[in-house]
């Protein structure tokens, strides 16, 4: 027995049989629909006084039988008939209207966000008579708005109009459009979207940072929306009409995956993917996939794995479809081992498997922590916003190699160095994995390893990228995170990095304001007055602590500031390194 979709219920055993019967129906290819089919449809809706679609796949066999009531019919879902990106689903549905209205708002809707073939309308005239057709199909035309185009209605008498050639017609020239953006290397092809009430100015900082992000995890961007609303709703985080534009957008740029710079919930996640049949992440769930791949050591990524299943837990909503989407992780990456068809019961024996690993990963790590000796010598911190330039700090001030590259998080795992000062005192110097903004709970647990070599260290730099117009942002975002960490006891100096790219009185101003030391990290001239700063609060710090050992006390040197001075003449100031 096929199976009727919808609102069957109260009808008739003859009525279900003739609804069932339907299925037999066969339409020839270059007839949208038969007169027959729809004569016969059209007296049966009449009949029963309710809407009756059918959905019709291009070798004309009918897919779907669907009954709604007086005003609308429900598609079902259509999953199994996934539209590859870049063309249609290959069905077309076509639906009686009692009240003779043409195409709806809601049929056109359905049209562009299901990417249907087609989508018809059959009005009933007097006594379930059927003289016309309604007909629409996207328009694959970039700036088109609408994304669709109704037809001239067709009498009864001409439903040949060559159907399976206008479909390919329609997807030609889709592929067309398509291969205007098309990606030959198989990266991701994401849309970004930020749906928020913050100001358009900070969205679309955010949104810019989102890119970055994005595009330190190779994923290409095709396309940015913001949408700006008055109050975010719980359930539906964009509304009907957007969510047709992102249909389709994903329809004609080929997008593979929507990335939101705000955290979804369950419900927003599953709303939005009920509507477009695409993988759904946010950004939370991008940091922790560029995590995923550049942990190295065993520890790093035993956490990223538990923090994303974590994350992902609450998420996995009770359709097993929704899952496979959801845990996917970018290109297909699923979190570890855990791939695809991930459910909660697994997820959750999984993330136990995990937390009793890293019980004895830890416990390894803080035996052999132990046995390494620092010698007594001071440790230096280098902290600060992702990309900021710790890494090129350390590379120029300790005449080291260590990766520095221009993407998001470029140093995962720690590096330490050794480096003698010009009076002779040596010290450990440490480089640290990256802040940002709101950084997931999770994952600064998963780098506990880093951030406790951090609560060791006697001195932080902070490097801020004084040249990036976002650096108030970022400098809070990381005095948040020291605190969060509990470090606020530990001295800081701030470190104005990229000072190449301000003008000296630009760079002149800012240190003043921020009480920090303008560097250029790239160039060991620019580094002076900072290595003196570090110098000098070592030796404090070195002083307390004999002085301390002596006593017995404990060592808590008050030198917050005391030494900070701006040079007056730091050298080469304002002077232009290439990029
Ligand atoms: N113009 C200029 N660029 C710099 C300077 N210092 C670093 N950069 C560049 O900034 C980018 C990021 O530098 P990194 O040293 O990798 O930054 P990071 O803070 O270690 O970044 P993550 O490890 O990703 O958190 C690289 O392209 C550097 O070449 C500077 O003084 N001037
Ligand atoms: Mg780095």
């Amino acid at each position: 027995m096929k199976k009727i979709y919808g609102n069957t219920g109260g009808l008739k055993a003859n009525q279900l049989r003739r609804l069932e019967n339907l299925y037999r129906r066969r339409i020839p290819p270059e007839y949208v629909i038969s007169f027959e089919l729809a004569r016969d449809i059209g007296r049966l809706s009449f009949e029963i006084r309710r809407q009756i679609g059918v959905l019709i796949n291009r070798r004309g066999k009918m897919i779907a039988v669907i009954v709604g009531d007086h005003r609308k019919i429900v598609i079902p879902d259509l999953r199994d008939y996934r539209a590859a990106p870049g063309r249609l689903r290959g069905l077309r549905c076509l639906h009686t209207h009692l009240q003779k209205e043409p195409l709806t708002r809601d049929d056109l809707t359905d049209l562009a966000l299901l990417r249907l073939d087609l989508m018809g309308a059959i009005p009933l005239q007097l006594e379930g008579r059927i003289d016309r057709i309604y007909l629409s199909h996207i328009l694959p035309q970039r700036k088109n708005n609408p994304p669709y185009v109704v037809m001239p209605p067709l009498a009864s008498s001409r439903l040949n109009i060559d159907c399976l050639e206008l479909i390919r017609a329609l997807e030609n020239e889709l592929a067309q459009e398509t291969a205007l953006y098309e990606s030959k290397d198989g990266r991701e092809r994401a849309l970004l979207i930020s749906v928020t009430t913050a100001s358009a100015g900070r969205a679309r900082n955010s949104l810019y940072e989102l890119k970055q992000l994005a595009d330190s995890n190779r994923i290409a961007v095709v396309g940015e929306v913001l949408q700006q609303r008055k109050k975010t709703d719980a359930k539906f985080l964009l509304g009907r009409g957007k969510l047709e534009d992102l249909s389709l957008m994903v329809l004609v740029r080929g997008v593979t995956l929507l990335i939101f710079d705000q955290e979804l919930n369950p419900a927003q996640i599953r709303s939005i993917t009920d509507q477009i049949d695409i993988k759904v992440i946010d950004r939370t769930q991008l940091i922790l996939d560029i995590f995923a791949q550049r942990a190295r050591s065993k520890e790093g990524k035993l956490q990223v794995e538990l923090a994303q299943l974590r994350y992902m837990l609450p998420r996995l909503v009770a359709k097993n479809t929704a899952m496979s989407r959801l845990t996917g992780g970018i290109g297909g990456r699923g979190p570890g081992e855990t791939k695809l068809e991930i459910n909660r019961r697994r997820a959750r024996d999984r993330i136990r498997q995990l937390e009793k690993a890293l019980v004895s990963v830890r416990k390894q790590r803080h035996q052999q922590k132990s046995k390494r000796s620092r010698k007594g010598l001071p440790v230096i911190s280098i902290i600060g916003y992702t990309n900021a330039g710790k890494s090129t700090l350390l590379n120029t001030l300790t005449k080291s190699q260590v990766l520095a590259e221009r993407r998001l998080f470029a140093t995962l795992d720690p590096t330490s160095r050794r480096l003698r000062f010009p009076r002779d005192i040596e010290v450990i110097i440490t480089d640290t994995v990256g802040f940002i903004r709101d950084l997931p709970r999770d994952l600064l647990v998963a780098f506990r390893a880093t951030l406790e070599e951090l609560e060791s260290a006697d001195l932080l730099l902070h490097v801020i990228d004084i040249s990036n117009p976002r650096f108030q942002e970022q400098l809070e975002s990381v005095e948040a995170i020291v605190c969060d960490l509990n470090l606020q006891h530990i001295n800081v100096i701030r470190v104005l990095n990229k000072l190449d790219r301000l003008t000296s009185d630009r760079a002149h101003i800012l240190a003043e304001r921020l009480h920090g030391i303008p560097v250029s990290a790239r160039t060991a001239a620019t580094l002076l007055p900072l290595i003196d700063e570090m110098q000098c609060r070592i030796e404090v710090i070195a002083q307390c602590r004999s002085a301390a050992a002596a006593s017995g006390t404990e060592c808590q040197p008050e030198i917050e500031n005391e030494c900070t001075r701006v040079p007056d003449s730091g050298p080469a100031w304002g002077d232009t390194i290439e990029n």
